[in-house]
């Protein structure tokens, strides 16, 4: 199966500006070359384009919902067509907020095979804000809200369905920053959050075990990996550090896991923040967990 990277360069829905070097941060450090090592089927479909960064305050509770739109749209188009044609996706953002583009694709193509989702939100954040609880006005902090009809109507109805899909294809994982009002909304979605604690008192192999439950043949999984979801003392590279994350070999455990679920269909890379990096070592480290991601392990080739 072919591997298609598709670059978003955009900080359009973050409150720190850089998330738009992303893409190019991973190429850096060779992301295409090091899967191509690993004896799998790259191709760079280079950078998609969209309106620049104004800059503004927000409005109505969101800032730049327009661009914001123009992003996901062109991010869902993409996504859908690597779908269609068979290839693996992975997204390098670029912001969170673009998740809402590729994940309403993968739902849309999951509708159309007649597969079941199942989405793995790896993140300090749980992403779950709206217009009226926000406090920044960041929509890189609402994309779980909108692909779950929650949000503006702009982004509510990328794709082709509203909802774009529902609170129970996720499972959140890592999660330490939760905002006051979206604490509320979280719970009363129900949306099964495997956050740093229960990572703390079961581990990572329990947590991962749970979080990869449940799935068959028929399973299309998308791995969400907000590069926040790391501790910051190895990934200082994103633009909103918390403290208290995975540590280097918990994330490899996670990522090898979901490798041996053998059902990982689609990615997103997203968050990574040159500008905050230093030496690229953030990007290189991302590089590094998604070669586990594609089966690296040490005995195995
Ligand atoms: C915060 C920060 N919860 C907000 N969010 C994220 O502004 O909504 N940072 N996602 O990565
Ligand atoms: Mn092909
Ligand atoms: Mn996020
Ligand atoms: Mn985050």
């Amino acid at each position: 199966q072919t591997i298609a990277l598709v670059g978003v360069p955009t900080d359009i829905g973050a409150g720190h500006r850089g998330a738009s070097m992303g893409p190019e941060a991973l190429r850096v450090a060779q992301i295409a070359e090091k899967l191509r090592a690993r004896g799998l089927d790259v191709v760079d479909r280079g950078n998609l384009h969209g309106p620049h960064n104004p800059w503004l305050p927000p409005v109505n509770g969101y800032r730049h919902l327009a661009e914001v739109v123009a992003w996901n749209q062109a991010t869902h188009t993409a996504i859908y067509d690597e779908l269609a044609h068979g290839h693996l996706p992975v997204m390098l953002g670029g912001d969170h907020c673009l998740a809402i583009g590729t994940i309403s694709a993968v739902a849309r193509h999951c509708r159309e095979q007649g597969k079941k989702l199942r989405v793995l939100w790896l993140d300090a954040h749980a992403d779950f804000n709206t217009a009226t609880i926000t406090p920044s006005g960041n929509i890189h902090g609402m994309p779980v809200a909108c692909l779950c009809g929650n949000g503006p109507a702009e982004l509510v109805r990328i794709g082709d369905h509203v909802p774009a899909t529902t609170p129970d294809v996720f499972r959140q994982i890592g999660i330490r920053s939760v905002d006051e009002g979206e604490k509320r909304l979280v719970r009363e979605a129900q949306i099964v959050v495997h956050d740093m604690r229960s990572i703390d008192e079961m581990g990572m192999r329990s947590t991962m075990e749970q979080a990869l439950a449940d799935m068959d043949g028929g399973t299309h999984l998308h791995v969400s990996f907000d590069v926040d979801f790391l501790d910051p003392i190895i990934a200082p590279g994103v633009g909103t550090t918390v403290r208290g994350g995975p540590n280097y070999r918990e994330a490899q455990l996670c990522m090898e896991m979901i490798a041996d679920s053998g059902r990982l269909s689609s990615l997103d890379i997203v968050e990574l923040n040159p500008a905050f990096d230093k030496r690229n070592q953030t990007a290189k480290l991302a590089v590094d967990l998604v070669e586990s991601l594609f089966g690296k392990s040490t005995l195995l080739r």
